[in-house]
């Protein structure tokens, strides 16, 4: 057998810079590079060993190890899950910040490859700068902490290790009822001692996707169960996109007139004008869906994990006998809500069902209702796209002048506060890429990282950031990387002084916005909305702060301002951040759904009291669906 002698670090480097994914007979090289920030932890280890050969393995330099681990899984995502990037941190404060990033890629079901240092295996040198002691357990190290939010965890204890642990992440990275975050933890010893790599180690490898058909007999068991449904309806999440299955799901749907919802990971799986679009579905969903979904006989689910904002915290479906199919490639998620589960890829399931349902159509009247809400709905957003409101401006009429003024198969991308579920609800879709929030983990700070691998993993496309000014003061670093990388972004920076949409849900909870808004401390009470109505705002200039990242900047005053910096910005060579303030209290409204969100069962308040027994009467229509 042939072999090669190499650090650790260096044959990691080589066996990660020949991996590839391959569906539908094409190949995909699987990580298109590696972000990297530099400690004790890995400059002489990983970093040695991508400098060595850096024709192997791109290295990207970022600002935040949990911004690289944000834009790794916006590509991810990107890309269907078929690419993704590696990141490497130092020990202790540079892993533990993968942390967060690591959540959004599991829970979001993102492939993304973690390789933080570690304390030194031969522990010598302990306690090393930054080593954090338990004095009752030799080998726990803060990377432990990235043990729950990891889909395969791994610590490299001997160079010899790599070669079954590499090749257990890449089974994980690239399964996709499996995938998310994938951990090896590297000892930074470890990462510098050479060993005898076998060569057929080093060699490229092809990891395929498959397209599992769901079982034959539960096939035939979901197309009569849609056969005979009065009211079926099809929910679309994510799977249907990372599938490659929206063209498939479009024919289904025109021929059989089954109408779709879409989950905030689904939305673009139909564009928002096609036959039976209902829009987005749930908490933030339109009152098309919503309407359908609560007199549904039969629900659909394809590649849906069913979060709470898709069910409505499981009151969504009130028909008196409301069944569900559910196809998934994860058996996990196909078994919820009690459902047929149809385990398997979602494209060929849904051409499965196709076929199966050649001669049958839905029932006209189901199909005419769709339409007449669709319709609907869709003068809905044109009146909250153009509300004249202010000056400041609404949310929704900011989102409605980048709607129109962004082309077809431009990206947004979004991850918390108050614009996802007013992007949810608003935001026309022509491409199944073209919308990006992260609503899995809704991670403030995700926005402008994310948006970061977005545009790497098309750099063809305009990527649209839509951040609120609490998300920005969170990060917004990765300007600076986006600046680096020549990867422009276009930001829309909402700024409605503060934390807009949970001062909603707390005034809404009867504790007046209490902490939420930015502002002076007054009476001792700190953002608390209602004592801030006669504050005083903060000396706080986010677009001067976006300058100084090296963004070229527009402040937009009135949502004219905002059209015309949109139309300048498609000029400028690289990021530009728009600031645009907004009214705070110019919400688009909830339609026919609710969200569970625990109220005090005691207080002093009379609000409190009210909306504890407002919630108790909302409650009694959640179902269990077994
Ligand atoms: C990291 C993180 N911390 C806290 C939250 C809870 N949270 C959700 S939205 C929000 C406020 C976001 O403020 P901003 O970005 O200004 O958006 P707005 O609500 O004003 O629209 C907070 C604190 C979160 N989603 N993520
Ligand atoms: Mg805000």
């Amino acid at each position: 057998m042939k072999t090669v002698r190499l650090t650790m670090a260096q044959a990691l480097v080589r066996f990660l810079a020949v991996q590839h994914a391959e569906r539908d007979g094409a190949q995909h090289r699987f990580f298109e590079g590696c972000f990297g920030i530099f400690g004790h932890g890995n400059v002489t280890g990983v970093g040695q060993a991508l400098a060595d050969e850096p024709g192997l393995l791109t290295y990207y330099q970022a600002r935040n190890e949990q911004g690289m681990v944000h834009a790794a899984a916006g590509f991810a995502r990107m890309r269907n899950r078929l690419a993704t990037l590696a990141c490497t941190s130092s020990i202790g404060p540079g892993a533990t910040n993968m942390v967060t990033g690591a959540a959004v890629a599991t829970v979001n079901r993102l492939p993304v490859l973690l390789l933080p240092g570690d304390v030194f295996a031969s522990r010598r040198p302990d306690p090393v700068l930054q080593q954090l002691e338990t004095p009752a357990r030799g080998d726990v190290s803060v990377n432990d902490a990235l043990i729950p939010v990891s889909r395969y965890w791994d610590r490299i204890q001997r160079p010899e290790q790599l070669v079954t642990a590499a090749l257990s992440a890449m089974r994980v990275l690239t399964d996709p009822a499996e995938t998310g975050a994938v951990t090896l933890a590297l000892p930074q010893d470890v990462q510098t001692e050479a060993f005898e790599y076998p060569e057929a180690f080093l060699e490229p490898r092809f990891w395929h996707i498959a397209r599992p058909a769901p079982d034959a007999s539960l096939l035939d068991r979901a197309a009569e169960m849609i056969r005979s449904a009065k009211r079926p309806l099809i929910i679309a999440g994510g799977g249907v996109i990372y599938s490659d299955a929206t063209e498939a799901l479009a024919r289904l749907v025109k021929r059989t007139g089954i109408p779709v919802g879409e989950t905030q990971a689904g939305k673009g799986s139909l564009r928002f004008d096609h036959p039976g679009a209902l829009g987005a579905i749930g908490v933030t969903g339109t009152l098309a869906a919503n309407r359908i979904a609560a007199k549904a006989d039969l629900v659909i689910g394809i590649g849906t994990r069913y979060s709470d904002f898709t069910t409505a915290s499981k009151t969504a479906f009130q028909g008196d006998r409301v069944r569900f199919v559910n196809v998934n490639i994860a058996s996990f998620d196909a078994g919820k809500l009690g459902g047929l589960p149809l385990v398997g890829d979602a494209r060929v399931a849904i051409e499965e069902l196709d076929r199966r349902l050649h001669d049958w159509s839905a029932d006209a009247e189901h199909r005419a209702e769709c339409e007449r809400l669709q319709k609907e709905w869709d003068r809905e957003v044109s009146r909250l796209y153009e509300l004249g409101h202010g000056p400041p401006p609404a949310q929704s009429e900011v989102i409605g002048a980048v709607n129109e003024l962004s082309g077809p198969r431009d990206v947004v991308v979004c991850a918390a506060g108050s614009l996802p579920g007013d992007l949810h609800k608003l935001w026309r879709t022509r491409d199944p890429k073209g919308y990006h929030v992260e609503y899995g983990y809704s991670t403030m700070g995700y926005e402008i990282a994310g948006g970061l691998g977005v545009k790497m993993a098309d750099p063809g496309r305009e990527v649209y950031v839509m951040v609120g000014d609490g998300s920005y003061l969170m990060m917004a670093q990765e300007i600076v990387t986006s600046i680096q990388e020549r990867m422009k972004l276009t930001v829309v920076l909402v700024d409605n002084q503060g934390f807009a949409s949970i001062g909603g849900l707390s005034r809404g909870k009867g504790t007046a916005g209490f902490g939420t808004r930015y502002g002076y401390r007054a009476d001792g009470a700190l953002g608390d909305d209602a004592s801030h109505s006669h504050g005083e705002a903060l000396p706080v200039d986010l677009a001067l702060n976006a300058e100084g990242l090296g963004a070229h900047v527009f402040r937009a005053r009135s949502v004219e301002e905002l059209r015309d910096a949109l139309v300048a910005a498609k000029k400028v060579d690289r990021t530009v951040v728009i600031h645009i303030p907004t009214d705070r209290y110019e919400a688009v409204p909830g339609y026919e759904s609710w969200w569970e969100v625990p109220v005090a069962e005691v207080s002093k308040s009379s609000e409190v009291e009210a909306a504890r027994k407002e919630h108790e009467r909302a409650a009694a229509k959640r179902r269990w669906h077994l």
